[in-house]
Order: C-alpha cells, then sequence, then structure tokens
C-alpha cells in the first residue's frame, strides 16, 4: 500500500477550502493508502500565539477532522510534537537546505509580509518553516501528500532536499509527490474571488467556516461577488467570482464547472444551488462535531494511540538518517 501523509495547522476554524482543497481527500485516500494526518501544531508556533492557544486548536482540530471522516481505525491522526521525531529531523533537514531555498518560498512572502514585512518581527521558524514540513513528510517514508495548490512549492523543496541528502549521506529519504485534487485545489474567497479562502484573510465575509451556522453559509453565497456581465461561463481570469461558484458547486457535487456552467443562465441560481450543496455537505459534519466536544477525553485517547502509532514508523526512519550522517551512536543509558 502506498504511504499517504498530509498536515493541518491548528491556526483557526476550518473553511470550506480546506475541506475541499484537502481533507476531504485525506478521507478518501485513508481507505486506500497507509495514511498518517498529522496536526502541525510546531508550524503553528511559528507566528505569535497566546499561551495555550495552540493546544485548544489541536484538540479542536482532532475534533473537525473526526467531524469531517477521518476514522482513526483505518488511518493515524496525531499531533506533531507528541512525535519528537519531527523536531529533531528537522534540524537534519536544515543543514542541508539553502537560504537561497528558503528565500523562494511564496507562503514565507506571503506571510511575513502580513506581519508587516519587519524582519525583526519575523520568527527564525517561520522562515525554516518549510525544513520542518520537509522532515514531516520524509520521517514517514511517504510515497504521496495530499494538499491544495499553494503547498505544491513545498513538496518540491521537500524532494530537493531528500535528492540533496540521500546524494550526500547515501539511500535514506524516499522521494515524495504532491497529490492535488482536480476539483477544489484552489476555493477562493467569496468577496475577493482573487485571492484564495484563508482563515488569515482581513474579513470574514467571503470565508465559509465548516462550522458557520448554516443560515450565515447560505447568506454568504447569496453576497458573493459576482460581475456585471450576467452570463453563466467558466473562466476564472475573467470571470473569477462566477467560476468559483461554478468550481464550489462542481466539488460539491462531483461534478465538471464547465458542464454546470451550461445549465445556468443567470448568476441567482448558481448561488442558490451552491449554497445548497455545501449545507448539505456541512450538515452532517456539524452534527457529529456536536457529540465529539461532548467527551473531549475520547478525543484525546485517539491521539495518543495515534502519537504511539507515528512513532513506531518515525523512530525507525530518524535513526536510519541518523545513522546514515554517521553521528557517534547513541549511548544506550
Ligand atoms: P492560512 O491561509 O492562514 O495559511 P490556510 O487556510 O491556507 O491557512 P492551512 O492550514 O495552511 O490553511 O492549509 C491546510 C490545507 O488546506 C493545505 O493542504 C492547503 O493546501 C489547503 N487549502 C488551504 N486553503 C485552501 C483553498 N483556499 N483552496 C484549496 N485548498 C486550500
Ligand atoms: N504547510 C502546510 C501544513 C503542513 C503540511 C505538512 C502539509 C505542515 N507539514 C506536511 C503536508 C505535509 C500548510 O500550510 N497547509
Amino acid at each position: 500500500m502506498p504511504r499517504v501523509f498530509s498536515g493541518i495547522q491548528p491556526t483557526g476554524d476550518l473553511h470550506l477550502g480546506n475541506l475541499l482543497g484537502a481533507v476531504r481527500n485525506w478521507v478518501q485516500d485513508q481507505h486506500d493508502a497507509d495514511s498518517f494526518y498529522c496536526i502541525v501544531d510546531l508550524h503553528a508556533l511559528t507566528v505569535p500565539k497566546a499561551p495555550g492557544e495552540v493546544g485548544a486548536f489541536s484538540l479542536e482540530m482532532a475534533q473537525t477532522l473526526l467531524a469531517c471522516g477521518l476514522d482513526p481505525d483505518v488511518c493515524t491522526l496525531f499531533v506533531q510534537s507528541h512525535v519528537s521525531e519531527h523536531a529533531e529531523l528537522a534540524w537534519l533537514v536544515q543543514c542541508v537546505t539553502a537560504m537561497g531555498e528558503l528565500n523562494r518560498m511564496t507562503q514565507f512572502k506571503d506571510k511575513s509580509a502580513r506581519q508587516g514585512g519587519k524582519q525583526d518581527l519575523v520568527s527564525v521558524g517561520l522562515y525554516t518553516y518549510p525544513a520542518l514540513q520537509a522532515a514531516d513528510i520524509l520521517l514517514y517514508d511517504t510515497d504521496r501528500v495530499p494538499v491544495g495548490e499553494d503547498q505544491r512549492q513545498h513538496i518540491e523543496l521537500t524532494r530537493d532536499v531528500a535528492e540533496r541528502f540521500n546524494a550526500r549521506y547515501g539511500e535514506t529519504f524516499v522521494l515524495p509527490e504532491a497529490t492535488i485534487p482536480r476539483a477544489g485545489a484552489r476555493v477562493m474567497d467569496l468577496q475577493e474571488p482573487t485571492d484564495k479562502m484563508s482563515k488569515s484573510a482581513t474579513s470574514d465575509a467571503g470565508v465559509v467556516y465548516l462550522m458557520d451556522d448554516l443560515a450565515v453559509t447560505a447568506k454568504k453565497f447569496k453576497r458573493a461577488v459576482t460581475d456585471s456581465d450576467g452570463t453563466v461561463a467558466f473562466d476564472p481570469v475573467a470571470k473569477p467570482g462566477v467560476s468559483n461558484l461554478l468550481s464550489i458547486l462542481g466539488a460539491a457535487t462531483g461534478r465538471s464547472p464547465e458542464d454546470l456552467a451550461d445549465e445556468y443562465s443567470q448568476y441567482g441560481p448558481l448561488k442558490v444551488d451552491t449554497a445548497d450543496a455545501v449545507v448539505a455537505l456541512l450538515e452532517p459534519i456539524q452534527a457529529r462535531f456536536r457529540e465529539l466536544v461532548e467527551d473531549p477525553a475520547a478525543t484525546n485517547e485517539l491521539l495518543a494511540i495515534g502519537a504511539e502509532k507515528a512513532r513506531a514508523v518515525a523512530a525507525d526512519v530518524y535513526d536510519r538518517a541518523v545513522r546514515n550522517v554517521g553521528l557517534l551512536p547513541r549511548p544506550v543509558l
């Protein structure tokens, strides 16, 4: 069975972009692959956080992912900081990563710009974030990494540093590939359809959170920005708002946005049908989430089992890396 690994930051509530671009594919992959899904709490610390915030969001993220359909009997769901090899391997990876490579990462450029671009406010952790991400992936001999389009560059960097490591120290890491869904790879903000839907958007009006009241969700679609030419066509460049609605409706119903475009002549019905399809997708997720939050201890228990399963794989791969680098073997204490 191929090995699949993906990660998500516990930095806020999950939105429709995360669901359609990533999490929905995780739910499918868990049946066809040996899948590891990681709540990357160490990555969340790369921008300033209040004490306790990341822990609380990690539990909530686990509950949300379970509500979306991850089955801990089938896949391995765990928290990054519970498996210390992630931070340890990240150091070895950083030592084969060039500053020039990190300077080219668009996520770093975007996120540091959001902090005013002031060098003394931007953490070194944010800069080396892709090396920690590469360590996450390489620790599990990962074949495939299901992510949204915005992560392609990080997976390419992971391949480059793994190749360099293998060339320098001998065959150590499996080279992973990104798997990016055809539908839903880049869900755009409903109000700013040229920006990706993101939990760090300045306004919530165009972001559809999975746990939003469903009446609010329907309203967000009703108010979605379109354009003034009045014809329904799938053309993401000329008609970003309408095309985004068609993409969302297509991803929610399993149809192609081009085919759907032929079935609508007005924006109103397209908005209503897209809202209905999304509400139908979210209703069962919300119901399951409400049950899970009643019993946080049960989720913590599942995460403990997940960490145990993850550590069993990660420890072996980390040992292989250390052995190949040729550090003096650790004394047995
Ligand atoms: P932020 O924008 O604050 O960095 P985010 O909303 O992008 O956060 P992440 O935790 O970085 O969320 O992403 C989790 C997963 O969701 C990743 O695989 C990412 O590619 C995917 N993803 C995020 N936003 C979108 C989107 N708008 N469309 C499709 N996929 C997305
Ligand atoms: N950088 C990713 C989150 C992430 C990840 C990973 C994704 C951290 N480690 C390993 C896939 C594999 C993001 O911002 N979405």
